[in-house]
């Protein structure tokens, strides 16, 4: 039944779990656990990947397929792998088609090692991703690939996140007018979600300039219903909290509003809108520079991690807020 396993304490725990593991990826050639302090030699030679939108995908992953397990997700920011990866790798669904992704200790230094490493897994989704056909990292298909895919699929619920930078490429924009074609009895249910958080690359976004009330007078005015899902708090752990139940609310009345239009009520179809600093949980500034909330969070944001004694220190107290020790365990594996 959907929203039934809704727990939100195991959905802020794989949160947790899926943020760390993230950040290991980006960072780490060994040491994966923290089973002692960070040291330069513990840190990859070249940093290369995203940070920023990878929380936002893995709140949005976690609440989504907890509330529905069933559900599609199209995750439009290809540049977010770690945070799909991570999600995948926890799940079990990389160690179905990759034996070496075993959900142990191997198994996350296996992950964590090749992530952007040669030979190894690429920085962005790529057809190595389980269900991912595409190269990743053009932006602005996601929600026309999502239409598509529940196209005379009436049985199929297919989430969309699309970035808010991604958000302003032609096709993105184009994409929000399909809902207008789509029949909601013959075909699937498309629930789009707009990753709100402010910044592309190194400039804010056009959306991210917008108070809420003409980003929803906007998204109203392409035929959607917009909902808000929050993690907007200037505390990280508060932050998600509170998102984690937004989403409960808004996953309840989306999929409230798919039954009514499924039963040929004339309703407008749901819109997410998720709104999250850029890079929340990560480091908050560096150098009295802002990093969370903020353009620099969208990449490595520690990038001189191997050499430099201060932001090495930085990311040892980030991995750790994670408490990833209380989350997995050495004999137990996981306990989520
Ligand atoms: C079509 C296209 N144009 C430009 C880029 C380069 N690019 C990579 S990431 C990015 C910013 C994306 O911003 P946003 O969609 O807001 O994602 P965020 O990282 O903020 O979650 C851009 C423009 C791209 N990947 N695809
Ligand atoms: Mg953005």
């Amino acid at each position: 039944m959907l929203g039934v396993g809704y727990n939100k304490d195991k959905i802020l725990k794989k949160i947790r779990a899926a943020n760390y593991l993230t950040v290991a990826q980006l960072f780490l050639r060994q040491n994966f656990l923290l089973e002692k302090e960070l040291e330069f030699d513990d840190i990859k030679p070249r940093l290369l990947g995203h940070w920023g939108t990878c929380p936002g995908i893995n709140l949005a992953y976690n609440c989504l397929k907890t509330y529905d397990e069933n559900i599609d997700v199209v995750i439009g920011p290809g540049h977010g792998f770690p945070a799909l990866q991570a999600n995948l790798f926890i799940d079990g669904e990389l160690e179905a088609v990759d034996s070496k992704a075993t959900r142990d200790e191997n198994g996350i230094a296996y992950v964590c090692k090749n992530f952007s490493w040669p030979g190894g897994y690429p920085s962005h989704a790529s057809p190595m991703t389980p269900h991912v056909i595409c190269e990743g990292g053009e932006l602005g298909y996601a929600l026309a690939t999502s239409y598509g895919f529940c196209l005379g699929n009436p049985e199929k619920t297919v989430a969309c996140l699309i970035g808010d930078g991604e958000f302003e490429t032609a096709t993105a924009l184009a994409s929000m007018n399909l809902n207008k074609l789509f029949s909601g009895t013959r075909n699937g249910n498309v629930l789009p979600i707009l990753h709100l958080n402010g910044y592309k690359i190194s400039a804010p976004t056009i959306a991210g300039r917008k108070s809420d009330r003409e980003i929803s007078e906007l998204i109203r005015g392409f035929g959607f219903t917009p909902l808000f899902v929050r993690a907007t708090n200037e505390d990280a752990e508060l932050a998600l909290n509170y998102a984690v139940d937004d989403f409960k609310n808004a996953l309840d009345e989306a999929y409230s509003i798919f039954r009514s239009i499924k039963h040929g009520e004339k309703m407008n179809p749901p819109f997410i809108i998720m709104k999250t600093d850029k890079g929340l949980t990560g480091p908050e500034e560096l150098d009295g520079l802002k990093i969370r909330g903020n353009f620099k969070a969208h990449q490595i944001p520690l990038l001189n991690a191997k050499t430099d004694e201060k932001e090495l220190k930085v990311l040892n107290t980030w991995m750790k807020s994670y408490r990833f020790n209380e989350l997995f365990d050495k004999e137990k594996g996981f306990t989520l």
